[in-house]
């Protein structure tokens, strides 16, 4: 009887392994969209002809068939100081709660800012926000709760500002409520084909405390980077493509939709994130489940659209499901776009090893031990990272 169990077990577990597809030799072979060619197949050449012809066409591109079009305006905005604690984290940090209040058509939304800055910096600190999609105690601003998915501790001593809001206040991680946020707002993107769903709000959301993070004194506002991990990490992406005001942007584990090439179809493809979670993307990106070469772009040309700031794609030997090399990939084929601007490539020609971080190239990466999560270890480097290019290289 025991042997006929684990045997049905097996064999229910085979369909599961076949779709999950962790075989390198099944990537079907694959053609990505050329960074430097026009749709209208125009070649493009210079800074100045990716600025103003192909960078906006790809925002477009990414806008109408895979995030949705983000908003265009609001009608108000207001920063309300709601708590605040000059001494805390024992007098290392000053603690600012702040509500951001969005209105737009005569409604209003609030995102829930947590901010910390160091007391040891006298001038502006540089600046680290995270879109923070695990639970609220993980960003906790009585520190009772530590935890190392925002290791605030680490960042304050380190000399950088520590923000963060939850992506619930932007948009409800659920796919049924999750017009309950920001979408209130914009019901005509709500109502379209290509209009945004919740990555698309995420990215808002950090938007809107970038524009309080670009008049807080005490913050640098040329050296804020924005960080989030798995669909934060999409997220996070996707922002700064849209919002140049973030200097450097960090994508941990992100995966599908995130930093990871769709075309390879490696763990989670298109279809199956459709199907888990039908409000993240734009309706459009659903066409694209088992049609990825159909796709006008790939996540290489999301890398690119970072150019010239710099870019850190995390990754775990163990996080299979979010195609670790396919992330590299994908960063490897940002680098022409690097190169208008006189930028090098990644300093390797193929994924580097376990824990070797790349951390002295605008285009950074690593591939950990271990699991799909944001720790210590990956903070660490994207700290070292921050540092080394907000001092200058
Ligand atoms: C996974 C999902 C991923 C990823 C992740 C997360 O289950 O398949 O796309 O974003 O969740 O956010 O933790």
């Amino acid at each position: 009887m025991k042997t006929v169990t684990c045997l049905l077990v097996f064999l229910m577990l085979i369909p599961k392994v076949q779709a999950q597809n962790y075989e390198e030799a099944k990537v079907p072979a694959y053609t990505l969209p050329d960074p430097l060619l026009s749709l209208n197949k125009v070649r493009i050449k210079t800074k100045t002809e990716w600025e103003t012809t192909r960078r906006p066409e790809l925002l477009r591109l990414f806008a109408d068939h895979v995030y949705g079009r983000s908003p265009t305006a609001y009608s108000d905005i207001k920063f309300t100081v709601t708590n605040e604690n000059k001494v805390a984290m024992e007098g290392r940090a000053y603690l600012k709660e702040v509500r951001i209040d969005v209105t737009q058509h005569q409604k209003t939304v609030a995102i829930h800012l947590i901010l910390f800055l160091p007391n040891r910096v006298s001038g502006p600190a540089p600046a680290f926000l995270l879109i923070n999609n695990r639970g609220k105690e993980n960003t906790d601003p009585t520190r009772a709760t530590k935890s190392d998915f925002w290791p605030a501790e680490m960042l304050i001593d380190q000399g950088f500002a520590v923000a963060a809001f939850h992506v619930s206040d932007a948009a409800p991680d659920d796919k049924t409520t999750f017009q309950n946020g920001v979408l209130q707002l914009y019901p005509d993107l709500l109502a379209a084909d290509n209009g945004m769903r919740t990555l698309g709000a995420w990215a808002w959301g950090a938007s809107r405390a970038m524009d309080y993070l670009q008049q807080e004194a005490r913050v640098d506002k040329n050296k804020v980077a924005v960080i989030g991990h798995s669909r934060g990490g999409k997220a996070a992406l996707w922002c700064a493509a849209q919002d140049q005001r973030f200097a450097l942007v960090v994508s941990n584990c992100s995966g599908t939709g995130g930093a990871s090439l769709a075309r390879r179809q490696f763990g989670e493809t298109v279809q199956r994130i459709n199907t888990t979670f039908p409000h993240w993307f734009t309706p459009k990106y659903k066409q694209y489940g088992d049609n990825e070469a159909a796709l006008p772009v790939d996540q290489h040309l999301l890398m690119a659209l970072m150019a010239p700031r710099p870019v850190y794609v995390g990754t775990a030997v163990e996080d299979r499901w979010a195609d670790p090399l396919g992330s590299f990939l994908a960063l490897k084929n940002a680098e022409t776009v690097y190169a208008l601007y006189g930028v090098g490539p990644l300093p390797s020609a193929t994924q580097p090893q376990v824990n070797t971080p790349v951390i002295e190239s605008r285009l950074g990466y690593h591939l950990r031990e271990g699991v799909h999560n944001l720790t210590r270890y990956d903070w660490t480097q994207y700290l070292a990272f921050a540092r080394y290019h907000f001092e200058k290289h």
